[in-house]
Order: structure tokens, then sequence, then C-alpha cells
């Protein structure tokens, strides 16, 4: 127990919102109820060894993958928690195309959120950790009720974003700017408690690189340098980094905010723009490095500045240790990489 005692959620954002005098409990309710969100799709991923959860709807989602229940349950859940509170003008999502208006029955609010319901959703059969991802942004446009362009906002104007791992624990990280701040759900009480606050990705962490090796014939000729590399299946790297990669972007992200690394899902020549979602999984992933003490690039620029021209437009993600996402740009620049002296790595 900290010298404050057990911190709940719900406490730790009252107590950020007081720091605040103008704050309506509008931004501070989106929280809450994400928060509550996250509890509910936690339960069911729990139990999804489950016959009667697993298995295929027969339907398809916007990224041509066949939708398993989970991910559907966990769209639901995130929008029946949010479309009614009054807060927001208006939701995007991974698992629907367009922008996701309130229902009219509703009032509308100051907020966006967008957010994919369940990442790493492919995983679930075999029990690996999966993951939500959320990021919440200003209502900018002059809609009355708002519009996608409540939704198309580049990641520097997010205020807030996190994520939820639901691995051997469910835990939701998340920042507002302000540090970022992990909590782990006590399942006893239903409960999320603050257990790492103040979280900064390691400066000289630990030697990770965490990348789909199977696509290496597909990469540039500096990306395959750099893995080459990181390997040490050149001569010039005499501290070979340790591979690790599970194919659950939040698992592997928590992994390498907790420990150092760099996560990367570079372009190839068949995803000339990467894999990955820029508004729903870069963006808001990479909220949450930079509040650590990390960086999250394209491979040259930063992901926080990228403007987005579409929902689920896609982007190569860097994203990691600082020195580690710059030594990504130098060689993906084909530049002659001389590794900085990583003293005490
Ligand atoms: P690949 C999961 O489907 C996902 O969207 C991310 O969670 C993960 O990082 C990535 O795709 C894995 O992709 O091509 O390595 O299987």
């Amino acid at each position: 127990m900290s010298s404050k005692g057990i911190i709940t959620i719900e406490r730790h954002i009252i107590e950020a919102e007081r720091q605040f005098p103008e704050a309506t409990g509008a931004f501070s309710n989106i929280l809450y109820d994400i928060a509550f969100a996250a509890k509910m799709i936690g339960k069911e991923v729990r139990r999804a060894g489950l016959a009667d959860v697993l298995g295929y709807t027969g339907e398809v989602n916007v990224q041509g993958e066949e939708v398993r229940k989970l991910d559907e349950y966990a769209h639901e859940v995130l929008f029946k928690a949010l479309d009614h509170t009054g807060h927001l003008c208006g939701m995007a999502s991974e698992e629907v195309e367009d922008f996701i208006p309130i229902p009219d029955r509703f009032p509308t609010g100051n907020y966006s959120v967008v957010f994919d319901p369940l990442d790493g959703s492919s995983n679930i059969d075999a029990n690996v950790s999966v993951g939500t991802i959320f990021s919440v942004q200003r209502k900018v446009s002059d809609h009355p009720r708002g519009c996608v362009d409540d939704c198309l906002q580049p990641g520097y104007k997010q205020v807030a974003a996190g994520y939820v791992v639901y691995g051997s624990s469910t835990m939701l990280v998340y920042t507002t700017g302000n540090g970022v701040h992990g909590f782990t759900l006590e399942p006893s009480i239903g409960e999320f408690l603050l257990s790492h606050p103040h979280m900064c990705i390691p400066e000289k962490g630990q030697r990770i690189y965490s990348v789909n090796e199977g696509n290496y014939s597909r990469w540039s000729a500096g990306q395959r340098r750099m893995v080459d590399w990181m390997k040490g299946a050149t001569p010039d790297n005499p501290r070979p980094f340790s591979s690790r990669y599970i194919g659950s972007l939040v698992a592997d992200f928590h992994r390498n905010l907790l420990y150092g690394g760099l996560f990367m899902y570079p372009a190839d020549v068949k995803n000339p723009n990467g894999k990955l979602r820029l508004l729903y999984e870069a963006a808001p992933l990479a909220m949450i490095v930079e509040h650590a003490g990390g960086k999250a690039t394209d491979g040259q620029r930063r992901i926080m500045e990228i403007e987005p021209e579409s929902l689920h437009q896609r982007t190569p993600l860097f994203i990691g240790t600082s020195e580690y996402v710059d030594l990504a740009a130098r060689f993906l620049a084909e530049e002659t990489v001389e590794e900085p002296a990583l003293a005490g790595v």
C-alpha cells in the first residue's frame, strides 16, 4: 500500500481534475466510462475459452478480417458506455468503417473518442494477451452534433490516451499529459488500483527489438540492415539485442514500456504504409510513450504530428526507447550508422 493508501482510478481521476478549477467533470466521466467498459470487456476476455463465446459471427469487419464475437462485444460495450453520456460528439472504431455519430435521442458534448476495441483479437483462441486502445480529442468542428473532423485530428491534439492489456492481470494505462499511470484490476472488488504511478520507459533499458521478421524479404534495405545489426548478424554489433514479439501490439508495447526496447511495424512492399492504424493504434500509444520519456515515429516523422486524412489510415510505427527510435531513423535513411556508446546497457 502506498503512503497515500489504496488509490482507485476514480480517485486518481478526481484528484487530477481538481488541478483544473475550470474542469466540468466531463473529461473525468469519459475516463470513468472507459474504465467501466474495460472491466466488462476483461470479464468476457477471461471467459474466452468457453465455446459459446469463441467462433466467428460469419461477418467481416472493415479490415476484411473475420469478426470474432469478442471484437463485436468489445465494440458494443465501449459504444454503449459512451453513447448516452452527453459528453461526446462522436466516436470512431476499428470495427466500423465510418464516423459514429451520437444517437439523436442523446445529447452531445465536447469530446470525441476513437478506439480499437480489441486489438490482437486474432490471438484470442491461443489465450495470448489482447488489448483495448483509446484516444480522447476535443470537438473542433462547427457541426452542431459533431462530425468526422472531430475524430480526424493529429496526435498532438489528443487530450488523453490509453490502453488496457488483458493479460495475466488486467491493466489500464493512461495519460492526460501529466505523467503516465498504470492501474491493475483487483477482480475481487472490481476496482482498478494504482499500481504503476508515473511510468517512465527506461532510458538505458533492455536491448529488445520487436518486429515480425517473417516480413524480412519485403523490407527496405535499411530496415533489413538494422535488424541484421540488432541481432548481431553483422560484425559491427558486439552486443546483440534480444528479440521479443508476441504479435499483439498492446502486449508488445506494454512490455517495452516497462523494460525498454523498440517495437517496429515497418512499411514493406506489400504494405507501403505498414499495417497498424494511425488514429486508434499508433497515435494513442505515441502519446503514452512520449509522456513516459520515449519516442514514436513512422521511421522519420513524429507520429504525433501526422495529419490524418482518413479514419483507418495506416502508418509504419517505430516506438519505444528514444535512442533506439533515433537509431532506426538513421538506418532507414541508409546513413552510415555508428551506434552511440550505450554505456551501461
Ligand atoms: P503481424 C494484431 O492483428 C495486430 O493488429 C497488432 O496487434 C499486432 O502488433 C500486429 O497486428 C501483428 O501483425 O503481421 O505481425 O501478425
